[in-house]
């Protein structure tokens, strides 16, 4: 059985998503979300073509283990689909997961 997304908060949070932690306070309207979330996506938008460094369009575990050494225990967790690489919506999924924990907690 999967293991719920939210396991990946405590580590994931401030250092996978620094455009979150940066955040002074959550959205109050609509339109601040979408603003927060066109920021968030450009950020792992960075963060993918940084990590994925054969430039393949996938992260595979090398990859990620390299560029991230202390969170090697999260890309079974992100590997959505278990094909052995994140691809950028599976990245997006957990950050979404992540984002919208955030403002369920803050908002
Ligand atoms: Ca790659
Ligand atoms: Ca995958």
């Amino acid at each position: 059985m999967r293991k719920p997304l939210i396991w990946l908060i405590p580590a994931l949070t401030l250092s996978a998503v620094p455009a979150l932690a940066e955040m002074p306070a959550p959205p109050k309207t609509p339109a601040e979300k979408a603003a927060m979330r066109a920021r968030i996506d450009a950020e792992v938008d960075a963060q993918f073509r940084k990590t994925d460094t054969n430039k393949d369009g996938a992260i595979s575990r090398a990859e990620f283990t390299t560029v991230s050494p202390k969170k090697a225990a999260y890309f079974d967790l992100a590997d959505m689909n278990r094909d052995g690489s994140l691809s950028r919506e599976e990245l997006s999924a957990v950050v979404s997961v992540l984002f919208e924990q955030w403002v369920a907690k803050n908002g």
